[in-house]
């Protein structure tokens, strides 16, 4: 059973030799790293590639088309289908995530097909977050599972766990969203397909190096693109 962490960056030089660095010293067997950089001016995708050199097992994806988490996403799953992955990994580059919490996934998926990190259950939680970010995050979460009528406590979580039949099974390349709001679209064709989806508890930590790319314009986005999946739901 081959696994491969898929992890999206933009301008993450100040994270990602630390986060591969976390990743390698779990010891974890039959491991793949897959980073999609898309072209990143901080060049994070050198620091990547330096490490190749010493480690057959990271690849990098560097992509020069158009830039987006959606499509580095999306990029990225299909290339950790086409290495053979059986579970698949999503999670940032910039430190939000412990890597700790893969031995988790990894348990969780053995009864589940999707599993997510989530911050909303017992156990679960995020550190340095500021009150309003907190407020807004929560109150995403309501509004999507409201609206598309998820089951789960934190729809929004980028950092997931996929039985590789699940990606194979979504149809990655019909996805629409070149943005952060992949996430929510993945997680619909999961729950349309009637994949059984479960949820783990992950301490998220605010991003401390690099810059914040969430703002009012992301927002507004993914409150109408929720409109859209819920009535026009695609293929
Ligand atoms: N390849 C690629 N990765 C991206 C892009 N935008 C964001 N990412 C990465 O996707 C992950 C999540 O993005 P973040 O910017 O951390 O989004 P966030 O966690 O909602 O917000 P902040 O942490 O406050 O910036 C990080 O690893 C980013 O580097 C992009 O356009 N292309
Ligand atoms: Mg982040």
């Amino acid at each position: 059973m081959k696994t491969v962490i898929v992890i999206p960056t933009y301008n993450e030089r100040g994270n990602i030799s630390t986060l591969l660095d976390r990743i390698d010293s779990l010891g974890l067997e039959s491991l793949e790293v897959v980073v999609v950089d898309d072209n990143s001016p901080d060049r994070t995708w050198g620091i990547v590639k330096n490490r190749m050199r010493e480690d057959a097992h990271l690849h990098l994806l560097r992509r020069m088309e158009a830039r987006g988490r959606g499509l580095a996403g999306v990029a990225g799953f299909k290339y950790a289908l086409d290495i053979g992955g059986s579970i698949i990994i999503e999670m940032d580059g910039d430190l939000s995530h412990d890597p700790s919490y893969i031995p988790d996934f990894l348990k969780a998926i053995e009864r589940f097909d999707v599993i997510l990190g989530s911050r909303f259950i017992k156990g679960g939680g995020a550190q340095r977050r500021s009150f309003l970010r907190e407020v807004i995050s929560r109150m995403a979460g309501l509004y999507i599972c409201i609206m598309l009528d998820f089951r789960v406590k934190d729809p929004t979580s980028g950092f997931r766990c996929f039985r590789g039949e699940v990606l194979e099974e979504i149809n990655l390349s019909t996805l629409t969203a070149r943005g952060p709001f992949i996430v929510t679209e993945v997680l619909f064709r999961c729950y349309r397909e009637g994949f059984r989806i479960g949820e783990i508890p992950i301490v998220f930590r605010e991003r401390f190096r690099g810059r914040s790319k969430l703002g009012f314009g992301v927002l507004l986005r993914n409150f109408l693109a929720v409109l859209r999946l819920r009535f026009k739901p695609g293929t």
